[in-house]
């Protein structure tokens, strides 16, 4: 394996996002008013005046925000990171800001550095802290982008340098090693200005991985839309962030929670594409991470422990010219796991042209009966017989292995 700074962003393959902020407050209503979009933007659909939204910040006491126990669950989910909202679009700061008094610890009766704790709980347990800054809207700042707004009489530099730049800097002097900054909606950031920004992260850490949002592509690895999968492997790095329901701050009236079937699948489309699976909780204003989502990561997470053999470690698959809809595949050198996601007795899979020595259960090392053959068309196959203790279940793994290093999956021919 080559080795980069970039190496454990490649292994990672799945992490957690948290917004969180003044949004989640409101929850998706403003003075009777519903928002129909995702909640952490409602200041910008609803028109918040920026006084009255700063008002919020008088009533944000999370009490039962515990950074421990957030970052325990997601080890125990197989998370490898998280990625926390330092400050998003609404430019309340969610730690405490030396150059601005809007945040967490001056103007909240909270007054506990949100970030500082996480940081801590990230080092106990042993998982990188990534950090969402949005570096060009800001709502707040008068000259911060506002996106649906006029935004010309803006001076966006000034913003930079009397802002970003310092809350960048003491993100990146007062909490440790922070492994990546997660820049968002560029908008109109120019080259140079997108560039100044990374090189003031590297200045200070020069490990720190910069986000495909910093813009006019400075940025290190490639970042999808909420739950936009690229048809095909990838080949750079890359990262899906996703939801659990339809956003991403908390919203009381979301509850159209994905199934952990649904999630499990898209981990695997993710994985085996080459990319990295970030996916998002939005605790609400008293620090209550919400009951839905916490039962589907749970459920995930039992299968990510169960066959993290069949996840970590993996790398981007061979491609293969199938969609199935009952099974998801990894591989490593030397083996080929099926996920599989749907009840099956006997499985096959067709135009792979390989040795396969064993076949067994992931999980429980259960061997498998399995034959390699040619079809009458002359393609090559393998046939998994599957135990019957196993016909009605869902999520478990099998692994092929076999002589060569990767599969050969035989190209489509007519
Ligand atoms: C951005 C934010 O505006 C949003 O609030 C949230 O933080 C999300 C993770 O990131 O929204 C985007 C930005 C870009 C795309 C999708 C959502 N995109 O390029 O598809």
């Amino acid at each position: 394996m080559e080795d980069t700074k970039q190496q454990w962003f490649k292994d990672a393959k799945f992490g957690l996002f948290i917004h969180w902020g003044l949004y989640s407050i409101l929850a998706g209503e403003y003075k009777g008013k519903k928002t129909d979009h995702i909640a952490e933007w409602i200041m910008n659909h609803l028109n918040i005046p920026v006084e009255e939204y700063r008002e919020l910040a008088k009533q944000f006491n999370p009490v039962n925000f515990d950074a421990d126990s957030i970052v325990e669950k997601a080890k125990e989910w197989g998370m490898k990171y998280i990625v926390f909202t330092a400050k998003h679009h609404e430019g309340f700061a969610m730690y405490h800001s030396t150059s601005d008094p809007y945040n967490i610890v001056d103007a909240t009766p909270y007054r506990r550095d949100i970030l500082k704790e996480l940081q801590l709980a990230c080092e106990k347990y042993g998982l990188r802290l990534g950090l969402y800054y949005s570096q060009a809207q800001d709502w707040d700042d008068p000259n911060g982008f506002m996106q649906y707004r006029d935004n010309s009489s803006k001076d966006f530099q000034a913003y930079l340098d009397n802002k970003v730049k310092p809350q960048l800097t003491e993100l990146l002097t007062g909490y440790g090693k922070i492994a990546l900054i997660w820049f968002d909606t560029p908008m109109e950031t120019t080259v140079e200005q997108s560039q100044s920004l990374v090189d003031l992260v590297k200045s200070l850490q020069p490990n720190c991985i910069v986000s495909g949002r910093i813009g006019n592509n400075l940025g290190e690895y490639m970042t999808t839309g909420d739950n936009f999968v690229p048809r095909l492997p990838y080949e750079g790095d890359w990262e899906l962030p996703a939801t659990l329901n339809d956003t991403w701050g908390f919203n009381k009236d979301d509850h159209n929670w994905k199934s952990p079937d649904e999630v499990i699948k898209l981990l695997l489309k993710v994985n085996s594409r080459g990319g990295n699976y970030l996916l998002n909780i939005g605790p609400d204003s008293l620090g209550n991470v919400p009951g839905g989502s916490i039962d589907i990561l749970d459920a995930v997470g039992k299968y990510v422990q169960a066959n993290q053999d069949a996840i970590f470690g993996t790398k981007r698959m061979t491609y293969y010219p199938y969609e199935l809809d009952w099974a998801e595949f990894t591989q490593k050198p030397h083996k080929l796991f099926i996920h599989i996601l749907k009840p099956k007795k006997v499985i096959e899979v067709i135009n792979v042209n390989n040795q396969f020595t064993k076949a067994t259960i992931l999980s429980t090392n259960e061997e498998l009966t399995f034959q390699n053959l040619v079809t009458c068309e002359g393609s090559h196959m393998v046939e998994v017989r599957i135990p019957k203790s196993y016909h009605a279940k869902t999520n478990y793994c099998i692994c092929l292995e076999m002589k060569e290093e990767d599969p050969i999956f035989e190209p489509l021919e007519g």
